[in-house]
């Protein structure tokens, strides 16, 4: 008899459910996220009643891990295949002096992102960055010792490479045990004094090597307006970082901005040599939100980490929000020079777009020159559409890790960035995003 498999959409789709029922489960504090991020989702809807072309009903969710070694992070790879989900980009944290490497993994295709935009930021830990060689053996030994996955994780991995899909019953089972791999642990896997020297070492080695598995750091719910959530924050007993990173608010807006409540001290046990279990805290896990806008070529791109540099060159937020407003303005004052309509934008190839036909235009003449695209624009006969970014921000990623490390940090790294080594460990190159936009936008215009 035949098989029939799940799609890797619905098989994602059941993941992020399952990831988010237990994150609020475990996390009660991330249900409060939610919660608030509807309510301003529903005001924002209620305003703007019939005029917003959004779709505002998805959830869009994405979540965050942080590995250890080169085996976890292909063994994710391939786990991730079965939810349609792959490796799009690279990102290195060490210019933020935190010792990983990243890549987001996500569909890839606008379909299947509407379907279920759920994506994960994941993280390798670079022990390659641990100045002391001593402490640098024991994070490895105590790694090379553990295993993430659960024998039916990979068993079912198995025959989903064999057979080229899961049937529903499998899926059920697949996913249990895949949720599992990112619960938390609440007893940690070496002694009190071996983490208090990670800790010391850098909170994130801490974080990633002592515990028997890369529970999920947070997850993320999209919000229609993200400076009124950072408002209500407070409102609601959350307590949130201190800026809203990313771009400042515009008529346009670009790239990625997000804001989140500061990690939660939690406790955990840690078993001496001699057995004896004793209790101690731990800090790691926290929730996000986050708001997107129109993805930048790699000119806007540019564009944007230049003037986000001197932004900050001018005022660095401070960790206890005490200069909030002053960052805003400045941010806002550079950021007039980005042109914040959707004309400019395209004209100056800062953005990247679809293109569509109106219903009722003349056929589009080819070939498509600049001058009779603009004029066909103009006309009305073609409309352009914003793609939406769907990856992530580097710097932004850093201000997140940062406000989750709490003051001190430890030792700093400089700039050290190694995407061989990353896509060695991954078994396979990173997705290259702009690569992605490009042809979106290329095939629209090809579908003319
Ligand atoms: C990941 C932080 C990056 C984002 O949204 O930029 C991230 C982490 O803390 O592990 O999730
Ligand atoms: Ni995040």
């Amino acid at each position: 008899m035949k098989k029939t498999f799940v799609s890797p959409g619905d098989i994602r789709r059941n993941f992020s459910a399952a990831m988010s029922e237990m994150y609020c489960e475990e996390v009660p504090d991330y249900q409060t996220v939610i919660d608030l991020v509807k309510q301003v989702n529903d005001d924002v809807l209620e305003q703007n009643k019939g005029t917003m072309a959004i779709d505002a009903t998805t959830q869009e969710i994405h979540g965050a891990i942080r590995l250890g070694k080169p085996s976890e992070l292909s063994m994710m790879r391939r786990l991730f295949v079965v939810l349609g989900m792959y490796p799009v980009g690279y990102y290195d944290l060490s210019v933020a002096s935190i010792p990983v490497h990243s890549t987001a993994f996500r569909s890839v295709s606008k379909e299947e992102i509407k379907y279920c935009p759920f994506r994960i930021f994941t993280s390798l830990l670079r022990l390659d960055l641990i100045e002391d060689a001593e402490l640098r053996k024991k994070a490895a030994s105590v790694l090379e010792d553990r295993s993430i996955f659960s024998d039916q994780l990979i068993d079912l991995l198995n025959v989903f490479e064999t057979t080229g899909g899961l049937e529903e019953s499998e899926v059920k089972l697949f996913i249990q045990e895949l949720v599992k791999t990112f619960e938390w642990n609440v007893e940690a896997n070496v002694s009190k004094d071996l983490y208090q020297e990670f800790h010391d070492a850098h909170r994130l080695i801490a974080d990633v090597v002592s515990f028997k598995g890369p529970h999920i750091n947070h997850l993320t719910p999209k919000t229609l307006d993200i400076d009124k959530v950072q408002d209500l924050m407070p409102e609601v007993g959350l307590n949130p970082k201190a800026v809203v990173e990313g771009p400042p608010k515009r008529n346009v807006p670009i790239l990625l901005r997000q804001t989140a409540f500061k990690a939660l001290k939690e406790d955990v046990s840690f078993q001496n040599d001699a057995g004896i279990w004793s209790k101690g805290a731990h800090t790691a896990r926290f929730g996000e939100i986050e708001q997107r806008g129109i993805a930048l070529t790699p000119k806007g791109q540019k564009l944007y980490d230049t003037l986000l540099a001197k932004a900050r060159e001018v005022v660095t937020p401070n960790p206890d929000g005490s200069n909030r407003g002053e960052y805003e303005n400045t941010l806002e004052t550079v950021f007039t020079e980005f042109p914040d309509d959707l004309n400019s934008l395209r004209q100056k190839e800062l953005a990247y777009f679809t293109f569509e036909r109106a219903n009722d235009g003349p056929k589009i003449s080819f070939p498509l020159g600049k001058d009779t695209m603009e004029t066909y624009l103009a006309e009305g006969n073609i409309q352009a559409r914003p793609i939406i970014y769907e990856d992530f921000l580097p710097v932004s990623a850093a201000g997140i890790f940062q406000s989750n490390l709490g003051d001190s940090q430890g030792q700093n790294f400089s700039e050290n960035a190694n995407q061989a080594e990353f896509e060695q460990a991954l078994g396979t190159e990173v997705l290259n995003m702009h690569g992605l936009y490009e042809a979106m936008q290329q095939q629209s215009i090809n579908a003319l």
